[in-house]
């Protein structure tokens, strides 16, 4: 389906205009195909984050679907109660949808996230993933990949990012997916897969942001593609355990298909200081995904 087609089969729009993210947010464009794909019938839990800001000051907020503001660990535990809450209601036709950053997922809200899909929690528990603590001013989080300045990294990151998809594939799960603001399709189907699926759905989207990560905001979409591209970020699914590579992610299976991962990294101003040994490790780091995601592509069982 193209974008086009895309666009008429999904006319509504949930996120509304005048919304308070910066110029050029990679987070907001993919939460306006979320609620796209998701539809009105939809209860947002929102941690402490970007999200909690760009949704604006009530009266004027730019989301027309529920929308819950939460403490920055309570993501997985809240959605659990309102899940727990509607059941009781015996409301089924409901989407509770977690829409979290990476530092409410990969650091203070794995505990409750972990929780909730080993209950098996029927909910959808979307990681928008910028790579840092953005509202705050860009603190690292485990999300930030090797050698990205930060506040708190001044000379760059010296561990490579945490794993949260496979972290989330090994809780047995019936969906995990990876997308990205650039891909809209993309991302639109994996919501629409996700919301028909009953227990623990976790979607991990690499969102990126001009200001915490130094580029100019028409780069957005084009930061977005070159990860995909240079394989720094691979779209897939898992799906009861079954890896499944998405087509943008296919085509650069082969690594000569890929392109070198310095054309993703010299557009942005966090990977000024990165030095070529540790451009080295990303790009072994890179590698070495890469040769898991084609042993489970053939059939290699995720775990
Ligand atoms: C317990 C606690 N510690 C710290 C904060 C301050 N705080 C608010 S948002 C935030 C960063 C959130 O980062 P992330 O989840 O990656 O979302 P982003 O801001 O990048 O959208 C922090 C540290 C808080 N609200 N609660
Ligand atoms: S700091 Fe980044 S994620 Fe936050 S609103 Fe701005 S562009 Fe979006
Ligand atoms: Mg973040």
């Amino acid at each position: 389906m193209s974008i086009k087609a895309l666009r008429s089969e999904a006319p509504e729009e949930y996120w509304l205009p005048g919304n308070s993210s910066c110029q050029g947010c990679g987070s907001t464009l993919a939460l306006r195909w979320v609620l796209k794909a998701l539809g009105k019938k939809t209860v947002m839990v929102v941690p402490a984050s970007c999200a909690n800001v760009y949704v604006g000051w009530w009266p004027r907020s730019s989301a027309s679907v529920n929308y819950f503001d939460m403490a920055f660990a309570a993501g997985g535990s809240v959605a659990s109660g309102i899940v727990a809450a509607l059941d009781y209601l015996n409301k089924k036709d409901i989407n509770v949808v977690a829409w979290v950053g990476d530092g409410g997922t990969t650091d203070i809200g794995i505990q409750a996230l972990s929780g909730a899909a080993e209950r098996g929690t029927n909910f959808i528990y979307i990681c928008y993933d910028n790579e840092a603590y953005m509202n705050t001013g860009t603190q690292r989080s485990s999300s930030t990949p090797l050698g990205a300045w930060t506040t708190t990294t001044p000379f760059g990151k010296g561990q490579q990012k945490k794993n949260v998809p496979m972290i989330m594939a090994a809780h047995n799960i019936p969906y995990v997916a990876t997308a990205c603001s650039s891909y809209p399709k993309d991302l639109y189907e994996k919501i629409k897969k996700a919301k028909d699926i009953e227990g623990t759905k976790y979607i991990h989207i690499l969102a990126p942001c001009p200001p915490g990560w130094r580029f100019d905001t028409e780069l957005t979409v084009e930061i977005g593609k070159l990860a995909v591209e240079t394989g720094m970020w691979a779209l897939y699914e898992v799906e009861n355990g079954v890896f499944r590579l998405s087509s943008p992610s296919k085509r650069v299976m082969d690594p000569s298909k890929r392109k070198p991962i310095q054309e993703y990294i010299k557009l942005q101003g966090r990977f000024k200081g990165i030095t070529d040994e540790q451009i080295r490790e990303l790009k072994n780091y890179v590698d070495r995904q890469w040769e898991r995601y084609g042993k489970m592509e053939e059939g290699c069982p995720v775990f």
